[in-house]
């Protein structure tokens, strides 16, 4: 398998992830594309993914997957142990259901403020920036960080009992909200102490020696 991604992205870190927690890591040729010049916009880059966006995951008859979820879906249906997606109908829905929630309410809002509200990737590669969203998707995504400190108060994982795919979309927003400085409020206790049992998982150790949280 060959993925396309930028090392230290937030999103490409949530599928390195998984593939460490899958003890895949050495089945991938990683080939790195640099966002910062806008190589994943290109023609070329484009026919592998319409959206023009990293990760991508080639096979080789050159069949593309793209979106970190999809990839992550494959990846668990790769090797039964760990499972990332669940086991059970009710484990997989709910799992889907919190990996989508973690986008939308942080990982992908922290994103439009990086591209919309701070100089993101660079005059030549944000063609059009739009400063007022981008402030409030990270209002809206202090929002989402306060909503899953309640969760987790309440239970041990984004997703209920146990460490899923899930976890590694919120842990992917941290990532992303270090590198845009954006704080982790200090009242959200219980995600700060959630983060720091995510820390000590060698998966995720491995990307955050990439990426070193600043929280
Ligand atoms: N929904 C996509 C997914 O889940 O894979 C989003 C992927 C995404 O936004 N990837 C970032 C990207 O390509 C990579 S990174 O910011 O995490 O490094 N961004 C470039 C752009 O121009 O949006």
């Amino acid at each position: 398998m060959k993925i396309y991604d930028w090392p230290t992205g937030p999103y490409p870190a949530r599928v390195r992830i998984a593939l460490a927690e899958k003890n895949l890591l050495s089945d991938v040729e990683f080939v790195p594309i640099n966002l910062w010049k806008g190589e994943h916009k290109t023609p070329h880059f484009l026919a592998k993914n319409y959206s023009g966006t990293l990760p991508v995951l080639e096979f080789d008859h050159e069949t593309y997957l793209a979106e970190c979820t999809a990839i992550t879906v494959y990846l668990d249906a790769l090797a039964s142990e760990p499972t990332l997606t669940g086991r059970t109908p009710l484990e997989k829905g709910v799992i889907q259901m919190m990996t989508k929630r973690a986008e939308i309410e942080m990982l992908d809002a922290i994103s439009v403020y990086f591209h919309h509200a701070t100089p993101g990737l660079g005059p030549d590669v944000e063609l059009y920036q739009n400063r007022e969203w981008g402030l409030r998707q990270r209002d809206k995504a202090l929002r989402g960080m306060h909503y899953f400190d309640a969760l987790l108060r309440n239970q041990p994982f984004i997703a209920g009992e146990a460490f899923s795919m899930a976890d590694i979309a919120v842990i992917g927003g941290f990532i992303f909200a270090a590198i845009v400085e954006l704080p982790i409020p200090q009242e959200c206790a219980a995600l700060s102490t959630w983060f720091a049992r995510m820390q000590e998982r060698p998966s995720v150790q491995k990307q955050l020696a990439i990426v070193p949280p600043k929280h």
